[in-house]
């Protein structure tokens, strides 16, 4: 800094705006008692744990839908490195997707409330003056600006998903996905530097005793009279999380609880409370099914492979050996079903028929829909080989209903409900 008089008069002005307890940049300004690096600590330990597994059930659910195998999984195909941690998807156990997209959807909901109360108990070090003492501290800020920014970013962008359905069309992975990327590097810089004091602190907590470490100039310099204490404010906070969490969680299971997930697009009444009474992602309508492709005169299955080209009516498809399976849906924005009963033609006894006999390779699954990012996705040789993976013709002992797929479906254990593809016209098989 220069030392002539006008960096005197920044000073000056620094100091007044640090004093004046008008200002929110004075500490003055924030009067909650409540604010101190307990309160803080708390808060942001459940924070490193909760976030944590949102981040890996993230990156596990980005690895379900196989995006390696072909472009038309990979929703992120810039991810460059970023992709290094990708797997084959196993088929086992077959509520795996399930559990995975559950835990990721039901707990990012869940730590809402504590996100926010953990926000506001530092906010008054985002006002603090000078902006940075030292290269450090100002290297600690701007860490700072990118954990803040980036977690109200994964959050805000994994609730409009959810709640308003592909708002961001086909921009929402990428945007989650980078998004993560940033958010998880400055909390893991961010947990190195805090965690040992929060800790240090919560063990003074439960003893009741001790100074509290850290950041002192959380605690307000002229605080307001208590009008609750520091751990019932912790108990609204618990209390709102746990409100969210029994108003989300019942979109995981059919029956009478799943009205209890008010919070949920699919909670409440059930959609599909036709024939096969079970939630629906997309309509027929929606996707722009034309009634007479579905029919039984116009509708040919297309499966091609190492010995040619064989085209399936589906009585045809009904005359080939039939098997069951107890599978659920299980979508990426956190609803899923019990298991169903479908049944249909094994995938790899259709890849027997046009020559993949023993070793079933991958295969392409193209839908009659025109348009939209689902409408045919790739499967892999370990999901084609299962002998639970189906193209389903029925489901709950009836005729798949034309909004969950019929004429006919995939369904593979274990798979992310984009992969189960409605209203299947082509198989192709072959190493992709
Ligand atoms: N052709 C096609 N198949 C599709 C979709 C789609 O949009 N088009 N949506 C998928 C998604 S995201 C899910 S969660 C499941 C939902 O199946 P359901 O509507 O039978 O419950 O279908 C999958 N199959
Ligand atoms: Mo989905």
């Amino acid at each position: 800094m220069g030392r002539g008089p006008f960096s005197g008069c920044v000073r000056a002005y620094g100091r007044g705006m640090r004093d004046d307890p008008r200002l929110p940049t004075s500490p003055g300004f924030w009067r909650s008692p409540l604010r101190s690096p307990r309160f803080t600590s708390v808060l942001g330990l459940v924070l490193l744990v909760g976030i944590t597994v949102l981040f890996v059930t993230g990156l596990v659910s980005y690895a379900a839908y196989n995006p390696g195998l072909s472009p038309v999984n990979d929703k992120t195909p810039d991810k460059g490195f970023l992709g290094f941690y990708l797997f084959a998807w196993p088929t086992d156990p077959p509520w795996l997707y399930r559990l995975n997209q559950g835990v990721h959807v039901t707990l990012g909901i869940t730590l809402i409330p504590v996100l926010l109360a953990k926000l506001w108990s530092v906010v008054p070090k985002l006002f603090a003056l000078p902006p940075a003492r030292s290269l450090a501290h100002a290297l600690e800020r701007i860490s700072l600006v990118l954990l803040v920014g980036g977690g109200l970013f994964e959050f805000v962008t994994g609730v409009l998903n959810v709640q308003l359905d592909y708002v961001f069309p086909g921009s929402f992975y990428p945007l989650h996905f980078y998004g993560a990327w940033v958010f998880f590097a400055a909390f893991v810089a961010h947990a190195v530097l805090k965690t040992p004091a929060a800790v240090r602190n919560l063990r003074r907590l439960r003893k009741g005793d001790g100074e509290d470490e850290g950041d002192t100039e959380l605690v307000s310099p002229r605080p307001d009279p208590p009008t609750v204490s520091r751990r019932g404010a912790l108990w609204f906070v618990g209390g709102g999380s746990l409100l969210l969490f029994a108003t989300t969680v019942g979109q995981n299971v059919d029956g009478p609880l799943r009205r209890t997930a008010l919070l949920a697009p699919h909670g409440g009444a059930e959609p599909g409370s036709g024939p096969n009474g079970f939630q629906i992602n997309k309509t027929a309508a929606y996707a722009g099914i034309d009634a007479a492709e579905r029919s039984a005169d116009a509708w040919r299955l297309v499966v091609t492979g190492r010995t040619g080209t064989v085209r399936l009516s589906r009585a045809e498809l009904a005359r080939l050996p039939l098997h069951s399976s107890a599978l659920p849906i299980a979508c990426v924005e956190g609803w899923s079903t019990s298991d169903q009963w479908w049944r249909g033609v094994r995938l790899r006894d259709l890849a027997a028929l046009v020559g993949h006999d023993g070793d079933p390779p991958d295969v392409f699954v193209e839908s009659l829909q025109r348009h939209g990012a689902f409408r045919r996705a790739a499967l892999r040789a370990n999901q084609v080989a299962d002998p639970r993976s189906l193209l389903a013709l029925y489901v709950n002992g009836e005729d798949l209903s034309p909004d969950h797929g019929h004429p006919a479906r995939v369904i593979v254990p274990a798979a992310p409900g984009v992969l189960n593809t409605k209203w299947v016209a082509r198989l192709t098989f072959g190493d992709l």
